[in-house]
């Protein structure tokens, strides 16, 4: 008979220790003596796939699915049911309901103790009680246009799903300032901004007015004006004034400046307004906004704010400098975003920013690319559920800010095939909450989720 000797014991003693301490990293040849049950993957309204690592040894798996984390009762036929692979496709549950799994290994024959506790959300499916602006405590906002507001199937969901409204761009410079008269006076153009002004009034919306001064959107006549400087500057105030004070009891809030910074650098843009107003443009607009009616909401609003903080500090100078004269009362983060990018923590950094100025936070401009790769031609499933979840990652921080900071979270557009973005890009995409049909999509669910937990 073999003899054991102090050095076996050694090494027996070593391999023991190596596996134990191997435990949390699934080692791939010694592997742990619990099994890790790790997050659900494609999670659905009606299902999800547990997932779990290897055990050491292990021929098989038990797995327990509950409704309860005491795991009190177990779903029908998921009481140690036995699996002999590291995953599970459990279907036919509940919407928008919590389960539970757990797995344990077997192990000569024998079950391991249990492995950690994972908890899963069934996605929701949205019913007609359910609306973005009945589940929110801040503005939820869309979009418009005057076709779209004038057109029933639009109107329909503008008016169940939303109480707060942005003309995309007939309150734009370009749509409302036609020239100047021989006598050097602005000639207006109302059709298209009052169109949208009253659709707020009709249905008691709020109205964020966007925007007034913003570079890709000059008139011929300032593009290329061959007056003076202080000529200049007085036609933007006279325009500033105008139109501020038309819309005034109207107009909830204006974005002033639109994207006055340049990409990356952090440096102002060579817009005109800065060519002919000075550095100090954005100041002197807000300051004719200001003087025009003193109650409305004056925001500035900018875009790629949440990843790129060289330009949100160049963005966050101006407003101080506007802060510092009590000329401004929020800031917007236009929301052109993608499904793997911003983070959510990039997201909330950012934000913060703004709460510890005491302003209000506008999210404007929400959109969720799921195609700027342009590695997919039609919509997937997976693709879907991912813009699902980077719209629940940026409504659950926006409803995360403190009451006093919260305004509206507005979104680009009503539905997929409304959005600027298959204008500007040539691959297909599918950014909004709705798709064509003006059916609620995943994104939508995303939205409301986030504020119901
Ligand atoms: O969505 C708008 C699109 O219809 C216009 O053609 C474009 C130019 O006026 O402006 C788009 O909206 C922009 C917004 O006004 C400012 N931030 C970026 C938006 C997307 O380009």
């Amino acid at each position: 008979m073999k003899k054991y000797n102090f050095k076996h014991i050694y090494v027996a003693v070593l391999c023991l220790f190596f596996a134990v301490s191997c435990s949390e990293d699934n080692d791939p040849v010694i592997g742990p003596l619990v099994p890790k049950a790790n997050e659900a993957q494609d999670v659905k309204t009606t299902g999800f796939t547990a997932t779990w690592g290897r055990v050491f040894r292990g021929t098989a798996y038990q797995l327990d699915v509950s409704e309860t984390s005491d795991f009190s009762t177990f779903l029908d036929g998921y009481n140690s049911k036995e699996i002999t692979s590291f995953l599970a496709v459990i279907e036919e549950l509940d919407d928008n309901t919590n389960y539970y799994y757990r797995v344990r290994g077997i192990v000569d024959g024998v079950a391991t103790p249990n492995s950690n506790v994972v908890a899963v959300k069934t996605r929701l499916i949205p019913g007609d009680d359910l609306t973005l602006k009945g589940e929110a405590d801040f503005f939820v906002g869309v979009a418009v246009s005057p076709e779209r507001v004038a057109d029933p199937a639009h109107d329909e969901v503008y008016q169940r799903e939303f109480n707060s409204i942005t003309a995309e761009n007939a309150m734009k410079m370009r749509s409302i300032f036609k020239g100047l008269d021989a006598s050097g006076n602005i000639i207006y153009d109302w059709t298209e901004s009052d169109a949208i002004v009253d659709y707020a009034e009709d249905n008691g919306m709020n109205l964020h007015g966007h925007a007034l001064v913003w570079h890709e959107s000059v008139p011929d006549t300032l593009a290329n004006f061959g007056g003076s400087n202080a000529e200049f500057e007085s036609i933007v105030e006279d325009y500033i004034t105008t139109v501020v004070d038309r819309y005034e009891g109207k107009v909830d809030s204006w974005d002033v400046v639109n994207e006055a910074v340049e990409e990356g650098s952090g440096g102002l843009r060579a817009s005109v307004f800065v060519q002919k107003m000075g550095v100090d443009f954005a100041t002197k607009c807000f300051r004719f906004a200001r003087n025009a009616d003193p109650v409305v909401k004056l925001f500035y609003n900018d875009f790629n704010m949440t990843t790129d903080s060289a330009k949100r500090n160049a963005a966050l100078s101006i407003v101080d400098d506007l802060i510092a004269e009590d000329l401004i009362d929020g800031f917007g983060f236009q929301m052109h975003i993608s499904f793997n990018f911003p983070s959510k923590e990039e997201i909330e950094t950012a934000a913060a920013d703004l709460v510890s100025r005491n302003l209000l936070v506008h999210f404007s401009e929400l959109d969720v690319r799921v195609n700027a790769s342009a590695d997919i031609t039609e919509f997937t499933e997976e693709r879907s559920l991912a813009q699902s979840d980077k719209v629940r990652d940026v409504v659950e921080v926006y409803d995360a800010l403190p009451a006093a900071n919260k305004y509206a979270l507005s979104i680009w557009g009503l539905k997929d095939d409304d959005s600027w973005i298959l204008d500007r890009f040539p691959q297909d995409d599918w950014p909004l909450l709705f798709d064509e049909e003006f059916e609620k999509k995943p994104a939508f669910s995303g939205f409301i989720e986030a504020l119901q937990n």
